[in-house]
C-alpha cells in the first residue's frame, strides 16, 4: 500500500500539467478544457500542497484589466478555500507568435521590450500571491540555424533581461528568487542555456546572480543524455538549486514529460535519495517544493488526468520510503565503507599541510607501489545492487 500524500510532503503541480488538452504537433486536443480553479480543488483533494502557473494559464492572453482582476481574485479565494499555496509563478513567453524568435533574445528589439514588460508585470503578480520562486524557461530563446543568431549579442541581451528583472525584484523588496530552467532543444532547434552546466556558467556572469538559481527538469537533462541527479547535485553544491521540475523521460528523444518514475526508474530512485537524504557525507540540502511538471499522456481521458497526477506523488512517496530503507540498512552502510564512499569527504591535503609538505612526503609518491595501490576493487557493483534491491522492495 502506498501512503496517501499530505500537504507536509510539499508536492506541487503546474496548472498547465493537468490542464494540458493534449494538442500536439500531429493532432488536435484529445481532452476538454479544465477550469484552473477546479483543477486546484482536485489537486488539493489528492493531497497536493501547492500549485504553480504561467500568467496565461490563469488569465487568458489579451484579457482586459477588469477581467484579470476578477480572475486573480477568484484564484486567491480558491487558494484560501483549499489551503493550497502558490509557491511559484512563471511567464509564458513562448505561445504567442510574437515570441517566435524568443523574448529576451529576439532579434527584434520591439519584441524584447514587449517581453520584458510581460515578465515584469508577472513578477508583481507573483509577489502579490506570495510565490517565492519565479521560474524563467526560455524555450523560444534560441535558433534553428547557426547563422540566424549572433550568440554573443544574444547572451548579452539574455543577461540584460535577467539582470533587469532581478534588479526590479530587489528594488521592490520582494521575497522572490529567479530560477532559470535549462532545456537543450524543443521548441527551438537549439535553445540558449541548454543544460544545468550552461546555466550555472551564465549565472556567474550576472550582476544580480545572488538571487538567480536553477529549476532543472528531469526530462530536459535526460534529453541531452545527461544524468539529472548529477546535475542537481552540482546545482546544490553551487547553492543554486532553487526549485525542481520532476517528471519522466525515456532516453534522448522529444520532450516526453511522463509521470515521475515512468522514465528511468533507478535514476528517479537516486534523485529522491538525494532530495530526501542529502549527500552521503553531508553538505547542502534541497529545501524547496517537490514540484511536478509532467503531461498526462494524450491517450488519457479526464479520469486518467487525475490518476496520472496521483501517480507522480505515489511514485515519489514510494521511492522516498525505499531510499530511507536503503540508507538505514547496515549492509548498505558496510557497502559504503567497502566502496570508500565516505572517505571522499576527507580533504586530500591534511589540516595545515601545504603542497610543499606533500612534495616532501615520500610516502605519498616515491615509496608508493602504484600497482599495489591499484589492486583493490571499489565494489561499486555490489553497492548498486543493494540500491536496485531496495528500489524493488526486495529488502
Ligand atoms: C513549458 C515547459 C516547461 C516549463 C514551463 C515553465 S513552460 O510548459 O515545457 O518545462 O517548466 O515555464
Ligand atoms: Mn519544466
Ligand atoms: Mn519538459
Amino acid at each position: 500500500m502506498v501512503r496517501t500524500p499530505t500537504p507536509d510532503d510539499r508536492f506541487s503541480f503546474g496548472l498547465w500539467t493537468v490542464g494540458w488538452e493534449a494538442r500536439d504537433q500531429f493532432g488536435d486536443a484529445s481532452r476538454p478544457h479544465l477550469d484552473p480553479l477546479g483543477s486546484c480543488r482536485r489537486l488539493a483533494d489528492l493531497g497536493a500542497w501547492g500549485v504553480t502557473f504561467h500568467d496565461d494559464d490563469l488569465v487568458p492572453f489579451g484579457s482586459s484589466e477588469a477581467e484579470r482582476d476578477r480572475i486573480v481574485a477568484d484564484f486567491r479565494k480558491t487558494l484560501d478555500e483549499t489551503g493550497l499555496v502558490c509557491e511559484m509563478v512563471t511567464t509564458n513567453t513562448f505561445s504567442h507568435p510574437v515570441f517566435k524568435d524568443g523574448a529576451f533574445t529576439s532579434n527584434n528589439r520591439d519584441v524584447r521590450r514587449y517581453g520584458l514588460r510581460k515578465v515584469v508585470r508577472n513578477v508583481d503578480l507573483a509577489a502579490e500571491l506570495g510565490a517565492q520562486t519565479f521560474v524563467m524557461w526560455g524555450g523560444r530563446e534560441g535558433a534553428e540555424y547557426d547563422g540566424a543568431k549572433d550568440l554573443n549579442a544574444a547572451l548579452d541581451r539574455y543577461r540584460e533581461g535577467i539582470d533587469t528583472v532581478a534588479a526590479y525584484i530587489k528594488q521592490q523588496g520582494y521575497d522572490l528568487r529567479i530560477a532559470l530552467e535549462p532545456k537543450p532543444n524543443e521548441p527551438r532547434g537549439d535553445i540558449i542555456l541548454p543544460t544545468v552546466g550552461h546555466a550555472l556558467g551564465f549565472i556567474a556572469q550576472l550582476e544580480h546572480g545572488d538571487i538567480v538559481g536553477l529549476n532543472p527538469e528531469v526530462g530536459h537533462e535526460q534529453m541531452a543524455g545527461l544524468n539529472y541527479t548529477a546535475g542537481i547535485a552540482q546545482a546544490l553544491w553551487a547553492g543554486k538549486l532553487f526549485h525542481i521540475d520532476l517528471n519522466g523521460q525515456r532516453s534522448i528523444k522529444y520532450d516526453q514529460d511522463l509521470v515521475f518514475g515512468h522514465g528511468d526508474l533507478l535514476s528517479a530512485f537516486f534523485t529522491v535519495d538525494l532530495l530526501e537524504n542529502g549527500f552521503p557525507g553531508g553538505g547542502p540540502r534541497y529545501e524547496g517544493p517537490r514540484h511536478f511538471d509532467y503531461k498526462p499522456s494524450r491517450t488519457e481521458d479526464v479520469d486518467g488526468v487525475w490518476a496520472s497526477a496521483a501517480a507522480n506523488m505515489s511514485t515519489y512517496v514510494l521511492l522516498a520510503e525505499r531510499a530511507a530503507a536503503y540508507r538505514a540498512d547496515p549492509e548498505v552502510q558496510a557497502a559504503f565503507a567497502a566502496s570508500r564512499v565516505l572517505e571522499l569527504a576527507e580533504p586530500t591535503l591534511g589540516a595545515g599541510e601545504t603542497l610543499t609538505d606533500l612534495l616532501a612526503d615520500r610516502s605519498a609518491y616515491e615509496d608508493v607501489d602504484a600497482d599495489a595501490l591499484a589492486e583493490a576493487g571499489y565494489a561499486f557493483v555490489a553497492l548498486n545492487q543493494l540500491a536496485v534491491e531496495h528500489a524493488l522492495g526486495a529488502r
